[in-house]
């Protein structure tokens, strides 16, 4: 089968709610620490290693980027969400722009909370999922660098992850060994599907 993320493309970037696009399709956001592996999972469901910049020193714009899957489907990026814990202005930065988008974006269908297995549950995922909570968006957890570790591990995280979430899915990928990442374009695509 084709892959359905295979035409995938920079639309914008915006540094502001004001200069955001139409909502003419449902929008998934894509979050998580910088280094989680967010970039690398775009390029993977993309097959397309020049999409997203990956990186080990992140730019720290402030920007979304919108990127366009299909005319159903956006994924958006948050280039410089989680550069640095301790970097408090940066967080402020984001405040405003996230939380009206959480607010006024109906489009907003699902945040991908992107952690890196290794580091799971981080201050700023906790952030991520209080804001899903708050406004009633469904959010996905999924673990990065399975190769990184042993199936025991993977298992124990998982249900770790799972028990303090709450939620039941908790997707595992590796973009190195090519793992997950089909069952990871499944649940997006199905975020765009009407019934859903
Ligand atoms: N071993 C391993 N490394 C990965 C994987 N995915 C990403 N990385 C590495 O982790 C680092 C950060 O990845 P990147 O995608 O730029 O993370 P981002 O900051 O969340 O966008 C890079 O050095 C990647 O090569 C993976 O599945 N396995
Ligand atoms: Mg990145």
């Amino acid at each position: 089968m084709k892959n359905p993320f295979k035409n995938t493309a920079f639309e914008f970037g915006v540094l502001n709610y004001k200069s955001m696009p139409n909502e003419d399709c449902v929008e998934v956001l894509l979050s998580g620490r910088s280094n989680a592996g967010k970039s690398s999972a775009l390029n993977a469901l993309a097959e397309n290693r020049k999409l997203a910049r990956t990186s080990k020193t992140p730019g720290r714009t402030t920007e979304i980027n919108f990127f366009r899957v299909n005319k159903d489907l956006r994924l958006l990026d948050l280039p410089g969400y989680g550069f640095a814990k301790s970097d408090k202005s940066k967080k402020k930065d984001w405040g405003p722009m996230l939380g009206e988008y959480f607010q006024k974006r109906y489009c907003l269908k699902a945040v991908v909370v992107f952690m890196d297995i290794r580091h799971p549950l981080k201050e700023i995922d906790i952030d991520m999922i209080g804001l899903c909570r708050d406004f009633d968006v469904e959010f996905l957890p999924v673990l990065t660098k399975s190769d990184k570790v042993s199936n025991n591990q993977i298992f124990k995280v998982k249900q770790e992850v799972q028990k303090k979430t709450g939620v039941k899915e908790v997707l595992t990928i590796s973009t190195l060994k090519d793992q997950g990442i089909k069952e990871l374009r499944t649940r997006l695509i199905s975020y765009s599907l009407k019934d859903e």
